[in-house]
């Protein structure tokens, strides 16, 4: 009598090494200079928030130094804060936007 043909079947399952790019935070820094007003419609422009938000955001970085704006993917978070800061410098303020990444 003839073997049955066999299979052998894996069970060792194969690792799945997906990971999520990690986020990174956009941040506002206060400054004496930059007119309230003007730090409102760069985040505005830039982060697409509404007026409310904005204001929030622009108001806790006046009190507290700095205010966590938004968060991002490294590329898009970095060339937010870019563009962003690139429209103080424009007008002649020392608005700045930085990244770091999430914990
Ligand atoms: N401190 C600025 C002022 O009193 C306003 C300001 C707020 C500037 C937030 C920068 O990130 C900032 N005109």
């Amino acid at each position: 009598m003839p073997e049955p043909d066999t299979t052998t079947i894996s069970r060792v399952k194969p690792e799945l090494k997906v990971e999520r790019p990690k986020l990174h935070k956009v941040l506002l820094v206060n400054d004496d200079f930059t007119p309230r007003a003007f730090v409102v419609t760069v985040l505005r422009a830039e982060f697409r928030m509404g007026d409310g938000q904005a204001q929030r955001v622009m108001m806790t970085a006046h009190q507290r130094g700095v205010c966590v704006v938004a968060v991002f993917t490294r590329e898009v978070a970095e060339e937010k804060a870019t563009a962003a800061t690139e429209m103080g410098r424009k007008q002649g303020y020392p608005l700045l936007f930085t990244t770091e990444p999430e914990e």
